[in-house]
């Protein structure tokens, strides 16, 4: 029975013919999108990685004249913004799309269309927040800074019109909004099409790792992004019309903002670490040939961070005085959430255990996030007590604690998960000889580069500081910390190199399972057809394509049950209406830059930014109506 099957589906002609820019703007397939947040994000990664080389520079001696202090803030802050927004988070939202209709059996999202829009929406924001560094460019253009420059966090009242004159942190602000949005769509389409689309026989807990941890974030999602949200409007209607939410000297409190910015910031550091733990949970099992050890408890420590997660963000305002008895409460909540975290950790090293690993590159970079994120974790316990706390907050111990869970741990998860799907979604293999050399060069430059932070945080060394003096013993540290960041870089371009010659569709053509992997995506051939499953299978097990090629188990891969294999699937049309209608939403939200006033309301301003938005909402307005009026039935 012919396996591989090429099916005209309406206007829709499959994928490995019709390459036109025009058939990438109007894709409504999950796999395209995944595609295209993949490369976008991974851009973005390289940006925000050269802004940290040249923070690195500047730090690399006492009192550097490499960067002026203005220059520092913007590139730590947009360096942070960018890595977290634009880099890690589409990351994973690429991984989404490509793997969760392909592992629960689905043919695409429920909502097709508004996954197009989400990824839209989100390059909107995404240019629009890097946007200031162009401007700047323009001499004279503007008296103020413009590049966001009030670090990742963004704390009140430094964010004020007082202290922020220029539309530096209008920018950020703004952009950051039009960026939530996009997520938040998202978050619907990923959290209805598990809970509704999943193939026969499919219970809650056969779904893979991987989509039970995408269904944990996309719940954190939907349910942090509201926090930031509210605080932005806050900020902006402080900044806008002369409110005072978080000016203390007219009875506003600047705590608002840190419990509003923490209340999405912590469960935020699940949205960036959770992806990455369930690439490694589906890595790991296959390389290592065993089935996930425990895997029930590997997706309640999932779900249980996540609730956790939503009862722990003030242990990042220790500092602030909130008394005895509230950091009492978080310091435990804190401490508890390394319980399930530990479990994950156990129970990956037990998965391995006894397993007779096949080291490839994607094995590699998960065996050692398990081993980096271990290390970042216990500096979090640290943490979780706020005398250490006292001592740590703002230090560079800090800043080698987050870059060890988020590039050793975020960073790294989702490099396995590169070298490990690309065969499916591309269909070559990446440089395995590369990709060990980039794992063996990533690891030791990224230890060189945070591991000293731990001994200069320590040593007193504050975080957000443009220069040092001599003589405070930080020399050294901060020499070997520049120099291990470039070893980094190097490591980081043998990859991007491999995934250029990967998308120019060099290299091995992939098989369909490379791996031997145990899930449905292994059992579709390469490439993917654009609907997915010619016949969608019945699942008998948390293993299905595992039992049918080893444990004599029913036939899940679509070379054995596809009955017709010219029978017609009707998949929805390309539409241009998703991008057409992100692009209003971005101009209408945007609007707000033009009613600043200051500090104070400004009629004039205000009336502008009315016009202005009322324009792009009325055709936002018109967009949303022919979307809907657009004959979506599958032809
Ligand atoms: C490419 C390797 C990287 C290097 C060399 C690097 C270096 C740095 C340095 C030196 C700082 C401290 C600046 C200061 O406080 O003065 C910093 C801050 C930060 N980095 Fe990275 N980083 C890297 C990757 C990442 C990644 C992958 C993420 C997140 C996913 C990240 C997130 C952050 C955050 C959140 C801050 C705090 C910024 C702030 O204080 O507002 N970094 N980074
Ligand atoms: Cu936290």
């Amino acid at each position: 029975m012919a396996t591989d099957v090429q099916v005209q589906t309406g206007t829709e002609v499959h994928h490995e013919e019709d390459n036109s820019l025009w058939s990438w703007i109007t894709t409504v397939d999950h796999k395209r999108i995944g595609k295209l947040y993949l490369v976008s994000a991974f851009l973005f990664f390289l940006f925000g990685g050269i802004e940290a080389l040249l923070v690195r520079a500047q730090l690399t001696v006492p009192n550097a004249g490499f960067l002026s202090a203005q220059t520092y803030n913007e590139l730590f802050t947009m360096h942070a913004t960018t890595m977290i927004f634009l880099g890690v988070m589409p990351l994973s939202a690429a991984f989404f799309n490509f793997l969760i209709p392909l592992q629960i059996g689905a043919r695409d999202v429920v909502f097709p269309r508004l996954n197009a829009f989400s990824y839209w929406v989100f390059l909107f924001g995404a240019i629009f927040i890097q946007l200031p560094f162009v401007l700047n460019l323009v001499p004279g253009l503007f008296d103020a800074p413009v590049v966001p420059d009030g670090g990742w966090f963004g704390y009140a009242n430094q964010t004020s019109a007082k202290f922020s004159v220029g539309l530096s942190i209008d920018f950020w602000m703004i952009g950051l909004q039009i960026i939530g949005l996009a997520s938040l769509a998202a978050s619907f389409n990923f959290i209805t099409t598990i809970l509704n689309l999943r193939a026969p026989g499919m219970s809650l807990f056969r779904v893979p790792v991987f989509t039970w941890m995408a269904m944990v974030v996309n719940f954190l999602l939907a349910m942090s992004l509201p926090m930031i949200t509210i605080g932005l409007v806050l900020l902006m209607f402080d900044r806008n019309y002369g409110t005072n939410f978080y000016s203390p000297e007219r009875g506003g409190d600047p705590l608002l903002w840190q419990h509003l910015f923490w209340l999405f910031g912590h469960p935020e550091v699940y949205i960036l670490i959770l992806p990455a733990m369930g690439i490694v949970s589906e890595v790991l099992p296959t390389v290592s040939k065993k089935p996930l050890f425990g895997a029930p408890f590997v997706i309640f420590s999932g779900i249980l961070i996540g609730f956790i997660g939503f009862g722990v963000w003030s242990h990042h305002m220790f500092t602030v005085g909130l008394g005895p008895v509230a950091d009492a409460a978080f310091s435990i909540t804190t401490m508890i959430i390394a319980v399930p975290t530990a479990v994950k950790i156990f129970n990956w090293l037990a998965t391995m255990w006894g397993g007779r690993i096949v080291f490839n590159t994607a094995a590699l970079f998960s065996i050692s996030f398990v081993g980096l994120f271990t290390i970042g974790g216990l500096s979090g316990v640290m943490h979780a007590s706020p005398p250490v706390d006292l001592q740590h907050q703002d230090s560079y111990f800090v800043v080698a604690h987050f870059h060890y869970v988020l590039f050793g741990g975020a960073i790294f998860g989702l490099f396995s998960g590169i070298y490990f799907y690309w065969p499916k979604m591309f269909g070559v293999m990446l440089d395995e000889r590369m990709g060990k050399a980039s794992w063996l060069i990533m690891f030791i430059g990224m230890n060189l580069t945070f591991f000293p932070m731990h001994f200069l945080g320590a040593q007193g060394m504050p975080r957000r500081y443009y220069t040092y003096d001599p003589g405070l013993n930080w020399e050294l540290w901060n020499l070997v910390a520049t120099i291990g960041a470039f070893i980094l870089a190097l490591g980081v371009l043998i990859t991007t190199i491999a995934m250029i010659r990967g998308l120019l569709g060099q290299g091995e053509k992939a098989p369909a399972d490379p791996w031997d992997g145990a899930t449905l995506e292994w059992s579709l051939p390469t490439p993917v057809p654009h609907f997915n499953f010619q016949t969608v299978p019945t699942v008998h097990s948390d293993r299905p394509f595992w039992d049918e090629k080893h444990e004599g188990g029913p036939p899940v891969s679509q070379g054995k049950i596809n009955e017709d294999p010219h029978k017609h699937v009707e998949m929805p049309p390309p539409s241009f209406w998703p991008i057409i209608a992100a692009f209003c939403v971005g101009m209408t939200i945007t609007g707000f830059m033009l009613g600043g006033g200051g500090g104070e309301f400004n009629g004039g301003n205000f009336l502008n930014q009315v016009i202005f938005q009322g324009v792009f909402a009325i055709a936002l307005l018109v967009s949303l109506l022919m979307w809907i009026k657009e004959d979506p039935t599958p032809r």
